[in-house]
């Protein structure tokens, strides 16, 4: 494991009255376990921390309060500037001081990717970061609270009541989900509470001079992508598209040496001509890693497991990234992905109307919370540790703001992005169109092949996949099953048989 990593990336934790024992935590993610039991404000609490060899900057301690943190802050120059005396040097230390001025509204200050777990006297705050990148899910019953950043942890304390605030996980009563910029402010005595907003998706659009926005793109990325960096050699996922791209030279442009660079693809599709193109101008030690279609394949209970997703579009952009993570080896990684930009920057989107443009990232925006599309489990199951520059807080607000006809410009998509990167990348990387992951990797094709192979006519196959990641997210989420354990071809054929039966 490397310093590299966040001081932790997971957590279950439960505060409670007497001293029963929590529930054994079955996590996804790998990494050593720190166990903590404390007395907080004359309760108990009793944590597992996930992590990479040094926990302490996870958890801080105060009079009558207990800061648990998974994950890390991108701010902390400016959220240090808030404080005066001794200035907190990890990320646990420094929420603990803030909320002793701010309070609650702590979290309003903060840029990070991570999941808190805070006991403050009679009271425990659930906070995510602005995007729920590190998923949080919670059970609470009078006089008990449990909160793990895996839902399949608190699989065995399903006796939870209902929080109005938070999201139902399906198929695990009592288990809820905190949503993304929120803090869940809970009473443990009562097991009830209120959520307070910390961050929503702006509506309004800035009209700005081109080289503005330029500018104000490429500052704000570069920020993300240096905060992000970590001290050793970062590794950048690429595809050879534009977003990956320009994280891998924004990456690169922090380092005197060289980072590193990695791209999948299938015996039947990949992307490596684009990558390479765009390692070789970087400079960067770059790899190839091939995955068999069937072994991608084999990996969709992992990808459920990792991401504890329902939607099947998300698990198919998730596959190809999940048999990356788990075909890279070594352990303990920093990596620097791409994703997230389309979803600002309406790049999913395919027309050259603006109106529909820009609908299509109001409604990205609104919906794509409880996707857990950037859980950091995904890699994690690899012992890696995986971090979004596109959807840092700053760059996020900085692209969604932007009026649509910056993001479609001169009849390209993502205008703005490619413009900002026109000194840094090759000219043949600028101007080239999206290709998704899941298309890039062949993954769409090869997982509907497995739908049309068992018997299923091609209308049919949408649904199909909608109900075989259902099915195997009961397994392997609900019903705690290893996903090496699944029969996925099982579970195919009788989503299929079901389907294609004639209504008696
Ligand atoms: P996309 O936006 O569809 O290109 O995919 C989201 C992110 O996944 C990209 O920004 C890359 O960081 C990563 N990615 C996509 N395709 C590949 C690939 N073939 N190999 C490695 N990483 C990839
Ligand atoms: N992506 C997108 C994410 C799009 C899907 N998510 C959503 N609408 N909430 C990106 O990287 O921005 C691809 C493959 O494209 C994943
Ligand atoms: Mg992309």
């Amino acid at each position: 494991m490397s310093a590299e990593l966040p001081a932790a990336t997971g957590f279950l934790a439960t505060v409670r009255q007497d001293a029963a024992s929590p529930p054994r935590p079955a996590f996804a993610s790998l990494g050593y376990r720190a166990e903590l039991r404390e007395k907080v404000a004359g309760r108990q609490l009793a944590a597992t921390l996930i992590h990479a060899g040094a926990p302490d900057g996870a958890r801080a301690q105060g009079r009558d309060t207990a800061v648990l943190i998974a994950g890390e802050l991108y701010n902390r120059a400016e959220l240090r500037s808030l404080l005066s005396g001794d200035v907190p040097d990890t990320d646990a230390a420094l929420v603990l001081a803030l909320l002793g001025v701010y309070g609650v509204h702590t979290f309003r200050l903060l840029n990070g990717r991570f999941a808190a777990f805070i006991v403050k006297g009679e009271r425990v705050l659930l906070a995510t970061d602005h995007a729920g990148s590190v998923p949080l899910y919670v059970a609470a019953v009078p006089g008990r609270i449990t909160a793990a950043t895996e839902a399949k942890v608190l699989r065995t304390a399903l006796d939870g009541t209902a929080i109005a605030a938070a999201r139902p996980v399906p198929w695990l009563p009592g288990v809820h989900q905190v949503p993304a910029g929120t803090v869940l402010e809970l009473a443990v005595d009562a097991g009830t509470g209120t959520a307070h907003r910390t961050w929503a998706p702006p509506l309004f659009r800035r009209i700005l001079p081109e080289g503005e926005a330029v500018e104000a793109v490429r500052a704000a990325l570069e920020r993300a992508v240096r905060a992000r960096a970590g001290t050793g050699t970062p590794l950048v996922v690429i595809s050879g598209g534009i977003d990956s791209s320009s994280v891998a030279a924004l990456a690169a442009g922090t380092r005197r040496t060289r980072i590193d660079t990695v791209s999948m693809g299938t015996e039947e599709h990949n992307e490596f001509p684009q990558a390479r193109l765009v390692a070789d101008h970087l400079g960067s030690a770059h790899r190839e890693i091939t995955v068999s279609t069937s072994d991608l394949l084999r990996r969709l209970p992992h990808a459920v497991w990792a991401a504890e997703s329902t939607d099947p579009d998300i698990i198919e952009y998730l596959l190809p990234l999940t048999a990356l993570y788990l075909g890279l080896g070594g352990t303990g990684r920093r990596i620097l992905t791409g994703y997230g930009a389309d979803i600002p920057l309406g790049g999913m989107h395919r027309e050259n109307q603006l109106p529909e443009l820009d609908s299509a990232v109001a409604v990205d925006m609104a919906t794509f919370d409880g996707l857990n599309e950037m859980a950091p489990a995904l890699s994690a199951i690899g012992g890696h540790w995986s971090t979004h520059p596109f959807w840092d807080r700053a760059v996020l607000d900085t692209l969604t703001c932007l009026e649509a006809g910056l993001k479609r410009r001169y009849g390209q998509d993502k205008w703005v992005l490619r413009a900002a990167m026109g000194d840094i990348l090759p000219h043949q990387t600028l101007i080239r169109p999206k290709l998704g992951v899941h298309e890039g990797s062949g993954t769409t094709s090869a997982f509907s092949r497995l739908l049309t192979g068992a018997g299923l006519p091609d209308g049919q196959v949408h649904q199909a996949k909608r109900l075989v990641v259902q099915e195997l997210f009961r397994q392997v989420v609900v019903d705690g099953l290893h996903p090496d354990e699944v029969d996925c071809v099982a579970v195919v054929q009788r989503v299929a048989d079901r389907q294609t039966q004639p209504v008696p």
